[in-house]
């Protein structure tokens, strides 16, 4: 036998073996998408009992997964949500996990493991596409906006990020892209300051009449696209972006993240800006609800997802492709700018069944709309399993095989079993943060201590309820509406929670 054609039947051998193995491990791994919507309630959706807005697609993904019912963002704000979700960690860990200005520094450290840290060991590429609010440089220097940005998304573990600052209210009003701003132009920089005003640019109290849309004093600042923002700002004048064309942006940069990554294991943490203010949905979505922009913008985020469906299935990779859909934290009507939408909400229940929203530790304020739908890996279902969004760190650790290093993200807990519906049984108990206020629910029981918390919020006010001693109480399941205080008939209840509650608030990480 020709010893030369032996060692080349060999190679070929080899080589066929190599990438079939490569074929097995990129199909047993999946993809991940996290689609992590702003300000969207539990009630806002079609496939949870919303009339008034069409939803088309995300009633797919729950049509053909699984719709839970109990599933808990970590607090009723942004970005201590988003710090637990990355992290494993709930938001009170951290001093500075509370809604941040958009100058704010990184307030991850960037040595602590996070999903997209983690994944990455075992093979993923990375990406981050929307809102980010979690900081970006250190907090020994003031960041220029004209370098690179950094520390942010990258030194946490995004291979590509495309994303905001904070939020749409907030300046500055650019797009950066893996640690740059989009389009800035050298001889225009960028400066931002939350303290003073800065350059000479109108402002929504110096300028009122160029405004698309009134606003309160704390959003009353510098004028960018007609609307103004929360801070100051001046240059940078090619750079801001247009709000009606954000969505389309974000959503054409979610796409093309996900066609150069089809050949690999991916994960995407598409974090959509709808629905928080400033709520400025493109005109083709206009009118789509009789809620004016608030119900415009959901249907237009619901209309993206369509479009990431649409591509995974057209690469082939839709049902090796897990989708979990939430939101950060519940709704608000009025939020800063008078667009219409508490005027126009008339009957409809932006947090389903439960009382409270926005910045509020009742169940509207945390109980999230989640689902979760892999279609070659999970069975069509409701579950009712009780599981908080800071566990999807130890759960995507769990489905993909990664390791998360000892003693790290110490409140995140494996409920990979509950999110694939192979159980109904989830974590014991959650905490939930309102602004001021932490609550705790138990199984059935939910617990608050003394103190205030917001039931909603209108045009300049936060409506507080006041919590007496010994607290509150309430039982779930005849009490959606936490309404009928049982704390002074169930003592030993009230001690047990409050208890419990008091331990998580102290722990600490090993
Ligand atoms: C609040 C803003 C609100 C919104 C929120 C952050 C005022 C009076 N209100 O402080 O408009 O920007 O912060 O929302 O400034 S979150 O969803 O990002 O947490
Ligand atoms: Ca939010």
């Amino acid at each position: 036998m020709n010893p030369l054609k032996n060692i080349r039947a060999q190679g070929v051998l080899l080589a066929l073996i190599i990438a079939y193995a490569q074929s097995c491990f990129s199909q047993s791994q999946p993809n991940i998408i996290i689609v992590y919507a702003d300000d969207v309630g539990y009630g806002d959706l079609g496939c949870y009992g919303a009339d008034a807005i069409d939803t088309p697609n995300i009633d797919s993904l729950a049509d053909n997964g699984i719709r839970f019912t109990s599933v808990y963002s970590t607090a009723s704000t942004c970005t201590p949500s988003r710090y637990s979700l990355l992290t494993g960690e709930y938001p009170f860990r951290n001093q500075d996990a509370t809604i941040l200005p958009g100058n704010a520094p990184l307030i991850i450290d960037p040595a602590k493991p996070t999903i997209p840290t983690i994944l990455k060991t075992v093979g993923y590429k990375t990406g981050l596409v929307g809102k980010w609010h979690l900081g970006l440089g250190t907090n020994d220097k003031v960041l220029d906006w004209n370098k690179e940005i950094k520390p942010g998304p990258k030194q946490l573990g995004f291979d590509y990020s495309f994303h905001m600052a904070a939020t749409g209210d907030r300046v500055p009003t650019v797009y950066i892209e893996n640690g740059y701003v989009v389009n800035l132009d050298s001889s225009d920089p960028i400066q931002v300051s939350y303290q003073e005003k800065i350059g000479n640019e109108p402002t929504g109290i110096s300028h009122p009449h160029l405004l698309k849309n009134q606003a309160d004093e704390q959003h009353s600042k510098t004028i960018v696209d007609g609307t103004s923002r929360i801070g100051y700002m001046t240059g940078g004048q090619q750079a801001r972006w247009t709000d009606e064309t954000l969505p389309d942006t974000f959503l054409r940069k979610a796409i093309d993240f996900i066609k150069s990554s089809k050949d690999e294991p991916f994960f995407l943490f598409y974090a959509t800006h709808e629905n928080h203010v400033p709520r400025i949905p493109h005109p083709r979505f206009r009118g789509s609800t009789c809620l004016g922009v608030r119900g415009d913008a959901v249907v237009q985020m619901d209309w993206g997802i369509g479009k990431i469906l649409e591509t995974l299935e057209s690469l082939g990779i839709r049902d090796n492709t897990l989708i979990l859909f939430s939101s950060d934290n519940g709704p608000v009507l009025f939020d800063g700018y008078y667009d219409g939408a508490l005027e126009r909400n008339k009957d409809h229940k932006a947090a389903g069944p439960w009382r409270g929203g926005k910045y509020s530790a009742w169940e509207g304020g945390t109980r999230m709309p989640f689902i979760a739908s892999w279609p070659s890996g999970i069975e069509a279902g409701i579950s009712d399993a009780i599981i908080s969004q800071v566990d999807l760190m130890a759960s995507l650790a769990a489905l993909t095989g990664a390791q998360i290093p000892e003693g790290r993200a110490m409140d995140s807990q494996n409920q990979i079993d509950a999110i694939t519906g192979k159980t109904n049984q989830g974590r014991a108990h959650v905490v939930q943060q309102g602004v001021g206020i932490h609550s705790i629910r138990v199984g059935d029981w939910k617990y608050f201590p003394e103190g205030f918390v917001t039931d909603r919020t209108t045009i300049g006010k936060h409506h507080r309820g006041k919590i007496t001693r010994p607290g509150a109480l309430f039982y779930l399941p005849e009490d959606p509406r936490e309404s009928n205080n049982l704390a002074a008939r169930y003592p030993k209840k009230v001690e047990e929670l409050s208890a419990l509650l008091r331990k998580e608030l102290v722990a600490d990480e090993n």
